[in-house]
């Protein structure tokens, strides 16, 4: 059964707690007793949007639900946590990225994996890193050749 890894994002509406309910939420999706999550990370807004700082962290677990059938339950969690898309980046109470589905590449309209962004951000490689350490994304490169010590330093242990 594949691994898999969700980065959880939020910053409105009490970010911590959004968290909390989200792993909750996302334990119904796991196998039983596979569901591990990073610490959580406070981090400054990437973007151009003036936003409050988010509270970010990584899941992982074991799933029997194809790509796109965990894609709709990930949409359905941050919609029952009432997210609204308003402006692409923009503040919101809770975003749910599928990052890696096991090894596998996908590029379909709804869902690109590994996700477009995560090479770059810290506030994904870190808490990434802290569950998988030894990780190698499915393009060969290593997790640990990702990330660099200023990325450590943009992120606040919460
Ligand atoms: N989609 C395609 N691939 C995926 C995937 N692997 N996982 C599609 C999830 N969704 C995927 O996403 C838009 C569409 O992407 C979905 O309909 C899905 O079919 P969205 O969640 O509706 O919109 P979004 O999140 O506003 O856009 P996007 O491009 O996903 O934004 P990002 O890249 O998630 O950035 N700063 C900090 N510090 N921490 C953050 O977490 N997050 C963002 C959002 C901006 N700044 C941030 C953070
Ligand atoms: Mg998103």
């Amino acid at each position: 059964m594949p691994l898999v890894f969700v980065a959880l994002g939020a910053n409105l509406e009490q970010p911590k707690q959004q968290l909390d309910s989200a792993c909750q939420a996302l334990s119904a999706l796991a196998q039983p007793g596979t569901l591990r999550v990073s610490p959580y990370y406070r981090s400054a807004p990437m973007g151009e949007v003036e936003q409050p700082d988010y509270v970010n962290a990584v899941a992982s677990f074991q799933t029997e639900l194809a790509p796109l059938t965990l894609l709709d339950e990930l949409q359905r969690i941050e919609l029952e946590q009432g997210r609204q898309r308003l402006v692409r980046w923009g503040p919101r109470t809770l975003d749910l990225d599928l990052l890696l589905y096991g090894d596998e590449i996908i590029n379909t309209p709804r869902l690109t994996v590994p996700h477009y962004g995560m090479k770059q951000r810290a506030f994904v490689l870190v808490p990434l890193a802290d569950l998988a350490p030894d990780l190698q994304l499915p393009c060969q490169t290593r997790l640990a050749a990702l990330i660099t010590q200023s990325m450590r330093n943009e992120l606040i242990p919460l």
